[in-house]
């Protein structure tokens, strides 16, 4: 009697794990929503990579650390953030439904020339 009982209880935890397994399992393509906090200075981007999945919702806050105007720019996505010195801006955009890696760059002349750049990776 006493063993049914437990075993009545382990099976009901299990259940209980497998229906929060499948709501917390995410439908595919219903990622949750990114944000990532990115200092800008002369002349690098902190961090210089960022990673997305297919169709997440991703919000930069673009920071600029340094001491003259510096961009945010993913030109495939439309993106473009423009900080001045000390300030911060942030941009939401979604990331492509298709995998693939895209240039961010700083627009300022010059900048990306001295390795202002930086990488956008959009990976399942
Ligand atoms: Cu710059």
């Amino acid at each position: 009697m006493k063993n049914l009982k437990a075993l009545l209880i382990v099976s009901l935890m299990v259940v209980v794990a497998a229906i929060v397994a499948a709501c917390g399992g995410g439908g595919g393509g219903g990622a949750a929503a990114l944000t990532v906090n990115v200092e800008g200075s002369e002349f690098a981007y902190k961090p210089s990579e960022i990673a997305a999945k297919p169709g997440q919702k991703v919000t930069v806050s673009f920071k600029n650390t340094g001491t003259v105007e510096h961009t945010f720019v993913i030109k495939d996505l439309n993106v473009k953030l423009t900080a001045q010195p000390g300030k911060t801006v942030s941009g939401t955009f979604t990331a492509p439904s298709t995998p693939g890696t895209f240039e961010i760059h700083c627009d300022i002349a010059g900048h990306t020339e001295a390795g202002m750049v930086g990488k956008l990776t959009v990976a399942p």
